[in-house]
């Protein structure tokens, strides 16, 4: 009955509103799925439901959906009750773990501009708002929401892409005490894209720390610290040539950035050296280099320099000699071989990005610290992910190929989660099937990562063979070993393959996403190759060094393994048109974006199949005082008392299935009845005992 009223809500709302669960939808093509979506965007109704997972557009205005009122609406009640939404999500995660006790965590993916870390900041306030608190936690709260503002200021940038891209990856876990309280956080952060504190694109910008500095800061501390007003003074502000962007005002984020520093328990000695290094990097940029007779590199003013060594506590003359000299050691001497002006420069950027970067660790470590949740006993997660979205540009490097393979992990996981595993518990379940079809992006991983052959591998091995190697042998070698490879083409196959001309030092990936084309001059020269890619050199150790991208595929992998272990939500961004502008919806663009994303298949695969499933004896144990037959004691085997008690909770028969070890139910709302049922059925309980001690 309750099943029916459903429906009819839904039926009526249809020519309205379009269907809130693509799941109810009389047919499942790629155009009923986009005109659904497109009706619903018209409405300012972004969210739309498949099943459990949620899909968002991105309406680029903001909404009235996102304030206390919406958020107590959505506390506690049941998922499919009201219309789609993120806190529906959120709470319905968050009620899990607190029945279950067990680990959380949501998967928010989309390409760059989708919506990712907008969706994760309004989980985090759903959660720091509306979860129940005691004063003394609140301070861990606001910590956790402060340390958005805070990283974002140094992670993020304005690309061509995104006014506000995340450059760097994130995986937030929000620790909960038994009583549901938010009690800690965690941070794990993933490869920044350091390249942008030395080189920008044109149209992008450096991270917005920077110009907030230059532009919001008081007019002592610039003076202290030896800057200027104003970013055109900088080199490294101004190669994007778009110091000014209209949807960001530097000055009043520098504020919300300053406030937040304090909350997340930032003293006045961490900020200080938090912003000395900020403006070491500004004052590095400006170093620069003349050339002698002989062309090598000399110094063309000190100023620069000396305020560089004063604000990072490093002898001056030390810096100067390690930015124009190369250290050689030869047997017991030490011989110092002069740089060209252009080995100088290289070594000033590669100065610059180490400080950055650094600094943007020991943030993110002491972010942590802050956050530490101060009585570890029992509690569970929820892992929120949001990490830099699939992107292509005019030109793509090596950061683009770090952040594409990321993006074909993450796509990975979740085919093997919602795909592929769930169609192979079918089968092992021995409840009948006809098989989805799927596209698999296991070749793509592969022929990135896979040891020995893969791509990684053999960048791996270029960087450290002694000699002659270069970017061409290294595209020669690639070529030698994928030339045949369907996902790869070298500018040799690319005429045959795409039709598209491709230069002799590019190579081009068929993402799952896309094609991009990526410029083998990934690290520049062979020497700077090595510098570059051994972050991690350790000088007394024999064993072969890591390259930074191989660290970042052992990153990625000790991530996937703390997602596996946990139970996933899925949120899917999609992002409206490519000039961000609100109530355009760009058909193709998100055609293309369904596709890639597997969103018809997962729909498929969810509306002949079942939204949940219980293992016969938890099911049973938690349900069985809804049956007079099966309560207190069910003698016999757990499926049949399941048989008995669903049948007496009238369970259509189309409604579930009763597979080997589980029973299967088919939509959320039949749980959510039986839930219901049970909670009244507690209640009255409860209530019958009292009454039945009443009088002792
Ligand atoms: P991303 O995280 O997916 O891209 P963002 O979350 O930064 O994308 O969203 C990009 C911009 O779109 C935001 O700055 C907002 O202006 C707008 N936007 C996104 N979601 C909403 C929403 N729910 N309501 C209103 N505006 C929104 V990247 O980090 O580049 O992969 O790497
Ligand atoms: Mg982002």
């Amino acid at each position: 009955m309750q099943g029916q009223l459903d429906m009819e809500g839904a039926l009526t709302a249809r020519d309205r509103v379009g269907i809130q669960d693509f799941v109810l939808l009389d047919e499942t093509t790629e155009a009923a799925f986009l005109s659904n979506l497109k009706k619903r965007f018209s409405k300012d109704l972004i969210y739309t439901y498949i099943g459990t997972l949620l899909v968002s557009v991105n309406p680029y205005k903001e909404l009235d959906i996102y304030n206390k009122k919406q958020m107590d609406i959505y506390m506690g009640v049941n998922f499919f009750e009201l219309p789609p939404h993120i806190y529906a999500l959120a709470d319905n995660a968050y009620h899990t773990m607190l029945t279950e006790f067990n680990n959380h965590f949501i998967l928010i993916s989309g390409e760059s501009g989708a919506g990712k870390t907008e969706a994760s900041k309004k989980i985090l306030q759903y959660y720091a708002v509306s979860c129940p608190s005691t004063t003394l936690l609140n301070t861990v709260r606001d910590k956790m929401l402060m340390s958005n503002p805070v990283l974002e200021a140094f992670g993020n940038a304005k690309t061509l892409k995104n006014d506000n891209s995340s450059r760097f990856g994130k995986y937030m876990d929000i620790q909960f005490d038994s009583q549901g309280d938010a009690v800690g956080g965690h941070i794990l952060n993933y490869l920044l894209e350091k390249s942008r504190v030395v080189h920008q694109n044109h149209g992008e910008r450096n991270f917005h720390i920077f110009y907030q500095l230059v532009e919001g800061g008081s007019d002592d501390l610039l003076h202290q610290l030896g800057l200027e007003r104003g970013c055109q003074h900088y080199n490294y502000l101004t190669q994007g040539q778009c110091p000014i962007v209209p949807s960001i005002n530097d000055k009043n984020d520098w504020k919300t950035v300053k406030n937040a520093l304090q909350i997340i328990s930032f003293d006045e000695t961490a900020t200080n050296h938090l912003f000395e290094v900020i403006a070491s990097v500004l004052h590095l940029g400006n170093v620069r280099f003349d050339s002698d007779s002989k062309g090598h590199a000399l110094l063309n003013n000190n100023t620069e320099l000396h305020w560089v060594s004063n604000l990072l506590g490093v002898d001056a003359h030390r810096l100067q000699e390690g930015l124009t000299f190369r250290k050689i050691e030869a047997k017991k001497d030490q011989v110092l071989s002069p740089f060209t002006t252009d080995h100088a420069i290289y070594a000033r950027d590669a100065l610059a990005k180490a400080i950055y970067g650094q600094t943007f660790t020991w943030l993110v470590n002491r972010i942590n610290e802050s956050m530490e949740n101060e009585d570890p006993s029992r509690k569970t997660v929820i892992g929120l992910l949001d990490i830099y979205g699939f992107e292509v540009f005019y030109v793509n490097s090596f950061e683009q190929f770090c952040i594409n393979y990321c993006n074909e992990k993450l796509q990975q996981l979740f085919i093997e989660l919602t795909l592929k595993s769930e169609q192979e518990e079918y089968e092992a379940e021995g409840i009948e099937w006809e098989p989805v079809q799927f596209f698999n992006n296991k070749i793509i991983c592969d022929l990135i990562e896979e040891k020995h052959t893969g791509i990684i591998s053999l960048l791996d091995e270029e960087c450290l063979r002694p000699g002659d190697a270069t970017d061409l042998t290294f595209l020669e070698r690639l070529e030698e070993k994928m030339g045949n490879h369907p996902h790869f083409v070298t500018h040799k196959l690319a005429d045959k393959m795409t039709r598209k001309t491709l230069e002799r030092g590019d190579f081009r990936l068929l993402h799952y996403a896309g094609e991009v084309t990526y410029c083998v001059l990934m690290c520049q020269s062979k020497n700077d190759i090595v510098k570059e890619c051994f972050s991690s050199m350790d000088p007394d150790s024999r064993r072969r060094p890591e390259t930074v991208v191989t660290q970042f595929k052992s990153s990625l992998q000790k991530l996937t393994e703390i997602l596996v272990a946990k139970e996933a939500w899925y949120i899917r961004c999609l992002k409206s048109n490519e000039s961000k502008q609100s109530g355009q919806f760009d058909e193709a663009l998100i055609r293309h974006q369904v596709k890639y994303l597997g969103l018809m298949e997962h729909l498929r695969v969810r509306r002949a199949g079942f939204a949940y499933r219980r293992k016969y004896d938890v099911f049973l144990k938690r349900y069985k005082p809804l049956c007079p037959a099966t309560w207190p004691h069910w003698r016999g085997v757990a499926a049949d008392g399941v048989e008995v008690l669903v049948q007496h909770l009238g369970y259509l028969p189309d409604e579930y299935k009763m597979g080997r070890t589980k029973i299967f139910i088919r939509h959320p709302r039949t749980l959510f009845a039986t839930e219901d049922a049970y909670e009244k059925c507690k209640h009255e309980l409860a209530t019958r005992i009292q009454a039945k001690y009443k009088g002792y």
